[in-house]
């Protein structure tokens, strides 16, 4: 029994890694219907399967072309995962949070694992997408009254935007009200701290962790 669940998990990872998006889709849902925990399929074959085309993409050993239609498998596999996690934890309910990727950058299939894991987690999630201006985050902000603020950047062309969302927040008079959690391939703890952002997220299991140590759900 574990041992298949190892060997779909290990399958998932290399469909992604080798490319193989009809493969993705099947393995995900044969993982289902096993009834096999979706988070270790996200953390331990999803994750680091997209890891390893990031860095095959960076050797230029797959091109954008394929990494579009394999990105789009990744949704509709990590959609179909998240889609069996109930969403009733009463944990954090109340605890609001507005994302979106910060403009000028399209890539969200990050950005979408970990909306969809704060939400399985409990937390009152509003997605603004990918491409936001900035001025929608704010506009945002004021709409919603969020306990957090997150953004996604995985260009260092677009991390800059981050930077300017803090500052717009601070001019706005809202940044005290509100948390920032920020995330992407180019972001760091140190990068966070820079431009004065509450926290870091490595990844989706580590957004949850941190998005519940800004709401203070993580203590006693
Ligand atoms: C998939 C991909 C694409 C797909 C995106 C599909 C989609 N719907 O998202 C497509 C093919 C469309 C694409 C397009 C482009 N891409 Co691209 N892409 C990638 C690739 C290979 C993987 C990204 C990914 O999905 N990773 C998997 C997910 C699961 O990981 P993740 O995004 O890092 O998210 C995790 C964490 O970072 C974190 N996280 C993410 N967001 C957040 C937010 C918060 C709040 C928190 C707490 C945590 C968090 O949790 C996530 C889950 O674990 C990266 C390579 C890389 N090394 O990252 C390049 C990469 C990001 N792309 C790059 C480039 C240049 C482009 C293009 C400009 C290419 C071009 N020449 O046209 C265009 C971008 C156009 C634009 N305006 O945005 C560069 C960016 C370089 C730079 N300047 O920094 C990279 C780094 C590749 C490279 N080395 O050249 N891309």
């Amino acid at each position: 029994m574990a041992d298949n669940k190892k060997e779909l998990i290990k399958n998932l990872k290399n469909a992604i890694s080798e490319n193989r998006p009809d493969e993705i889709v099947e393995v995900t849902e044969e993982y289902i219907e096993n009834g096999y925990d979706s988070k270790d399929a996200i953390s331990k074959g999803i994750t680091p399967g997209m890891r390893e085309i990031g860095e095959k993409f960076d050797k230029g050993d797959i091109f954008l072309p394929q990494v579009m239609t394999l990105g789009d498998a990744v949704s509709e596999s990590s959609e179909k995962l998240l889609s069996t996690l109930s969403e009733d934890s009463e944990e954090t309910k109340e605890d609001k949070i507005v994302i979106g990727t910060i403009e000028g950058d399209i890539h969200d299939i990050g950005k979408g694992i970990v909306q969809m894991m704060l939400k399985v987690e409990g937390f009152d999630l509003v997605d603004l997408g990918r491409d936001v201006p900035l001025d929608d985050f704010i506009e945002a902000a004021k709409e919603h009254e969020p306990d957090i603020m997150g953004s996604s950047a995985l260009m260092t062309t677009t991390r800059s935007g981050m930077e300017e969302l803090e500052d717009m927040l601070e001019e706005e008079g809202l940044r005290s009200e509100i948390k920032t959690m920020i995330g992407g391939a180019p972001i760091t703890e140190h990068y966070a701290e820079q431009i004065g952002a509450d926290a870091y997220g490595e990844d989706a299991m580590d957004a949850v962790e941190k998005a519940k140590n800004l709401v203070n759900k993580n203590e006693g």
